[in-house]
């Protein structure tokens, strides 16, 4: 390992080992799914953006545009059937937030990803905020009739074309945020509640992520300015990148590779492994 990585686990594990009663909040994104074979949006030549040309989509975005998805459902469908929850395994990283939780010291994931992996790797509902929605709720865009994870699942794995309303025939949609719908509330009232907590013994990880996409690239900026916020990344983005601190923090590399070295500096390195073997 570089001299600055190795800088840079052991600044936050030593903020962790030396306040412990502090809890950590995470803020994820697409990078800590890359090595489970889930590409990324925005990665030249691997990221989804850059691969989505057999769909034939007149602007990448349009394959999470509300309008687009009313004519033309067919890229997302095709994209959900790739992305399904349950043809992946967690990575590394989705592996020590949850040792931080069995080690009570987790405080809250908050995750733009709709792959379900938080959720794979055993992360408890409650402390789990699944940002842009997840795969779990599905409903009728045309009625709202709400229909359980599997007929939307089985639909696609079927390969059938279009997931359809049984009562009105309309387009069925899993409850994943697109660009031009809200987020959900429990994204707002628990970040408000979270951030108050916040002091000078608390750390903000911020992890696989180009803080490209509003409202949730504007945390970082929210964190107090007591707090010190670590950024593990291929690339040093957002608010990092504009307004740094003096007391960030910045691992530039894997996800993955944090999380082991972070581990084995906490002593968790054990508990790490015992949990990839189960999972
Ligand atoms: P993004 O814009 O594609 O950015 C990913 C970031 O992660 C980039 O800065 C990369 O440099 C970095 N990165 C890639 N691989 C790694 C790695 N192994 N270790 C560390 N860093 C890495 O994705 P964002 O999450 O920032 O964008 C938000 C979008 C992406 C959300 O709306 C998601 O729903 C959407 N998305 C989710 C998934 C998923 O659920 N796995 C996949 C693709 C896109």
């Amino acid at each position: 390992m570089k001299d600055k990585k190795v800088d840079a686990i052991k600044k936050i594990a030593k903020l962790i080992s030396d306040n412990p009663d502090s809890k950590v909040i995470f803020l994820v994104g697409a990078g800590i799914s890359t090595s489970c074979g889930i590409p990324d949006f925005r990665s030249p030549g691997t990221g989804l953006y850059d691969n989505l040309a057999k769909l034939n989509l007149p602007f990448a975005e349009a394959v999470f545009d509300i309008e687009y998805f009313e004519q033309n459902p067919k890229p997302f469908y095709t994209l959900a059937k790739e992305l399904y929850p349950g043809n992946y395994k967690p990575s590394k990283f989705h592996q020590l937030m949850k040792v931080f939780q069995d080690k009570g010291r987790l405080h809250r994931v908050f995750t733009q990803n709709i792959d379900t992996l938080e959720r794979a790797a055993g992360i408890h509902s409650d402390l789990l905020v699944e940002a842009h929605g997840s795969f779990a709720l599905n409903h009728c865009i045309s009625c709202k009739k709400e229909y359980p994870q599997n007929v939307f699942k089985d639909k696609m794995l079927a390969g059938e074309e279009f997931a359809n309303c049984e009562e009105c025939e309309g387009l069925i949609k899993p409850q994943i945020v697109f660009f031009g719908e809200n987020l959900p509330r429990k994204f707002f009232l628990t970040w408000d509640k979270d951030v108050t907590e916040l002091d000078d013994k608390s750390i903000v990880v911020v992890a696989g992520t180009s803080l490209a996409v509003y409202p949730f690239a504007s945390l970082p900026e929210e964190v107090p300015k007591a707090t010190t916020r670590a950024l593990i990344n291929l690339e040093k983005v957002g608010d990092f990148k504009t307004n740094p601190r003096k007391c960030d923090i910045f691992y530039s590399g894997s996800a993955d590779g944090a999380a082991t070295e972070l581990a084995k500096e906490l002593g968790w390195l054990s508990e790490l492994d015992s949990l990839s073997k189960l999972l």
